[in-house]
């Protein structure tokens, strides 16, 4: 008997040291996979683009961002917006799926912010529908060919 519990006992540290190793495997994975994430978030860069902050203009008005990146467009005072456009028909929507954000009244730095996800390189135009600001030079374009 005396001796069936040492061997039970002496048996013990080793089944702990086969879980100990397994979760050291374990903690590699995790490892391996924080670092694989970390990549991700490298690569969806945000861009700030300020929307009448200095009177009707987007600040900037060109930009280049790649692929799996994101924009994000500030609101200033009074009342504009953003809507994607055409090169050729700049102050209109280029069509039924054009991105807009609605107008955004606000009196200071609204906390509406509008973001779009860019998924290639090619040109986005975009404009403000105020009346008049598109007129007024409210345009912009990323990804400028
Ligand atoms: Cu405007």
């Amino acid at each position: 008997m005396k001796n069936a519990l040492f061997f039970l006992l002496a048996g013990l540290p080793f089944i702990n040291a086969q879980y100990g190793n397994s979760n050291d495997n374990s903690m590699t994975t995790t490892v391996s996979s924080t670092t694989s994430s970390t990549a991700v978030s490298a690569s969806s860069t945000v861009h700030k683009i300020d929307v009448g902050e200095d009177g009707f203009t987007f600040s900037p008005n060109t930009l280049t961002v790649s692929p799996g990146e994101k924009v994000e467009f500030h609101f200033y005072p009074q009342n504009h917006s953003v809507i994607q456009a055409s090169f050729d028909n700049p102050c209109h929507p280029i069509n039924d799926s054009s991105f807009s954000s609605g107008f955004v009244p606000t009196t200071k730095e609204s906390t509406s912010v509008f973001t779009i996800t860019i998924n290639d390189t090619s040109p986005l135009w975009y404009y403000c529908g105020q009346i008049g600001h598109c007129q007024a030079g409210m345009v912009g374009v990323i990804n400028p060919p």
